[in-house]
This record gives C-alpha cells, sequence and structure tokens, in this order.
C-alpha cells in the first residue's frame, strides 16, 4: 500500500517536470515597443500620450488611415513636417485622422512642444 501512494507520487512529480519542462517558449513579438511592427496595416492608432507619440513608428500600407488620440491633459498636434497633414491642437480626448494615398515616409511632430520626439509613419 505505502509503495503504491510513493510510486504514485513519482509518477505525478514526473508529470510536474515534464510541464514545465516544454514551458518556457516565448514570444519575440514585443521586443520594440515604439514600433507597430514591420507588416504594413490598413488602419493605425497612435495614441500621444506623457508628449510622446506612441507607437512612435507606424508602417502602414497606401490608402491607410492612421488615427490619433491625444491622451495627455495638455493640447498637442500632430504636423507633418512635410506639409502634408495637420492636426492642429488637439485638447484631451480628442481624435485626428489621416489617410495616406502616397507611399513615403512621413515625419511628424507637435508643433506646440518642440521638444517632444519626432514620430513617424512609413507608408508602403
Ligand atoms: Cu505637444
Amino acid at each position: 500500500m505505502k509503495t503504491k501512494i510513493i510510486s504514485l507520487a513519482l509518477v505525478m512529480a514526473c508529470g510536474l517536470l515534464m510541464l514545465t519542462g516544454c514551458g518556457g517558449k516565448s514570444s519575440n513579438n514585443s521586443m520594440n515597443p515604439t514600433s507597430s511592427g514591420n507588416t504594413p496595416v490598413i488602419a493605425a492608432s497612435v495614441s500621444i500620450v506623457n508628449f510622446a507619440f506612441s507607437p512612435a513608428i507606424v508602417h502602414l500600407k497606401v490608402g491607410g488611415t492612421v488615427t490619433w488620440t491625444n491622451k495627455d491633459a495638455t493640447p498637442h498636434t500632430a504636423t507633418d513636417l512635410g506639409g502634408s497633414f495637420d492636426s492642429g491642437s488637439l485638447s484631451t480626448d480628442q481624435v485626428f485622422k489621416h489617410t495616406f494615398a502616397t507611399a513615403g515616409t512621413y515625419t511628424y511632430h507637435c508643433t506646440i512642444h518642440t521638444m517632444m520626439p519626432n514620430a513617424t509613419i512609413i507608408v508602403e
């Protein structure tokens, strides 16, 4: 009787070891939290939070739309350095959308806070 219980415990312990042994596979998809990934998408969202655009880099398909939302208590803008789009001043929770019809790299910034890091939309 006693040996039966011990062997049962051994079987259970082995089972646990096998379970934990193959559980170490982790995802590598979130290595760069500032990028939306390299696969272009048709619709992307960018939050303006803590005086930064997040994600700072968006890969977008031609014809795709980016939606910016100001999540800060202070007003911000999303203004293309090349002049192709300008949100104007966005108050808290205000949304701005822009559709990109032409492939290219669009670097933009906030005209209110020029110390905020520039961000980029890559349309491909
Ligand atoms: Cu700003």
